[in-house]
């Protein structure tokens, strides 16, 4: 085969399947068919130039010119059905602005833990500090250094969950801490006044649940210690905190109450939001909702941790925070809260 015919079989090669590359177009493909491949295209016109080439090169020349047209009409195939997929798919993914968005389920933090939330933010908006402390408690904390010695009858107040029972050994105990009032010492041992502070954390109990009461539950604790500290600054940052949370609807009132770790000790109520007042069974028929515990702390307990009682005075407080997402939301039962029931839980999401 001349040169020349072969140089004109490569140029034709090298030429059409680049343009083949950058055809990106239906339209731009049926113009390079019919450049390359048509009837009167290149292929066409370098195949009838063979009968003019010596008679011994046009074997070899016929082979190779068709070698090329065969090549170039599978990678035009190849091309078109590529080209063909790629529109229909694109077509699938067109945007139907008419259909409606999909459900995205997301998650939404339990009721408890939004109104421990807003809690702890109406306190710290009254110049509190939020503070975390352990749910494995020792003895010490959670009864002796609260003026509660082993063997003492308000002990019987809280059913406890021990953890490791060594009583009597001398050695501090552990349990599931019954309430969350052990912080007061860990914090009175670790703080110097002034002290506002807030601990929100789970409590434990191990008592019957019924409407109000579960055997797992979350309280809030508070704790003020200075000088001059008084039972108005008691009644006033827990009225404050009453209307911050509740509104100004909802009645609150104190009574007397024991704890021995403070003196005088009250209880405060919201009036109930189911009956408002009238007495139902969700309010015990009493017309009241018990959400706190509170007083004064006791000078014995400011002793035990070094302070000096004539000196420094303040007052601390516990609160059930399930009992005030209640009250708040108008649920008759505390055990919805840890019943898995997504349907109530849904309720809360925002
Ligand atoms: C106490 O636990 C005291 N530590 C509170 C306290 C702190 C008093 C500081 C004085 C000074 P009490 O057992 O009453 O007290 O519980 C306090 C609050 O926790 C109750 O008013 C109630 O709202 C909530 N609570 C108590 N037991 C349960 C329970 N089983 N289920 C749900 N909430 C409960």
């Amino acid at each position: 085969m001349s040169n020349e015919f072969d140089n004109k079989i490569k140029d034709l090669n090298n030429e059409s399947v680049h343009s083949l590359d950058q055809c990106e177009t239906q339209e731009s493909l049926e113009n390079w068919r019919v450049d390359f491949l048509g009837r009167r295209g290149r292929i066409a016109l370098l195949l009838r130039e063979i009968p003019k080439l010596d008679s011994k090169e046009r074997g070899d020349a016929g082979f190779k010119a068709n070698q090329l047209k065969n090549m170039l009409q599978k990678l035009f195939d190849q091309k078109v059905q590529d080209l063909n997929s790629l529109i229909s798919s694109e077509n699938n993914q067109e945007f139907d602005v008419t259909l409606p968005s999909r459900y995205i389920d997301r998650g939404t933090y339990h009721p408890t833990t939004q109104v421990v939330r807003e809690i702890s933010e109406a306190f710290y908006n009254m110049g509190f500090q939020i503070i975390d402390g352990p749910e494995v408690e020792q003895d010490v904390y959670n009864f002796q250094k609260l003026n509660i010695p082993a063997h003492h009858p308000a002990r019987d107040m809280w059913n406890s969950l021990w953890v490791d029972k060594l009583s009597d050994s001398g050695e501090t105990p552990l349990l599931l801490r019954t309430h969350t009032s052990p912080m007061q010492i860990r914090i009175l041992e670790n703080h110097k006044p002034p002290i506002r502070v807030l601990v929100p954390g789970k409590a434990y109990r191990y008592e019957a649940t019924d409407a109000t009461h579960e055997w797992q539950f979350f309280q809030i604790e508070g704790l003020v210690i200075d000088e001059n500290i008084t039972f108005a600054n008691l009644k006033g940052t827990l009225e404050e905190f009453a209307q911050r949370i509740f509104g100004e609807k909802r009645k609150a009132r104190f009574r007397c109450d024991f704890f021995p770790f403070v003196e005088p000790g009250a209880e405060m109520s919201i009036d109930c939001f189911k009956c408002d007042g009238n007495g139902c069974r969700v309010c015990g028929e009493s017309g009241w909702i018990e959400i706190l515990g509170a007083g004064m702390v006791h000078p014995e307990v400011l002793k035990g941790v070094g302070y000096d009682p004539n000196k420094y005075s303040g007052f601390a407080f516990g609160m059930g925070a399930e009992r005030i997402a209640m009250l708040k939301h108008g649920i008759d039962d505390i055990r919805n809260f840890y019943s898995n029931d997504l349907r109530f839980l849904k309720q809360f999401s925002y």
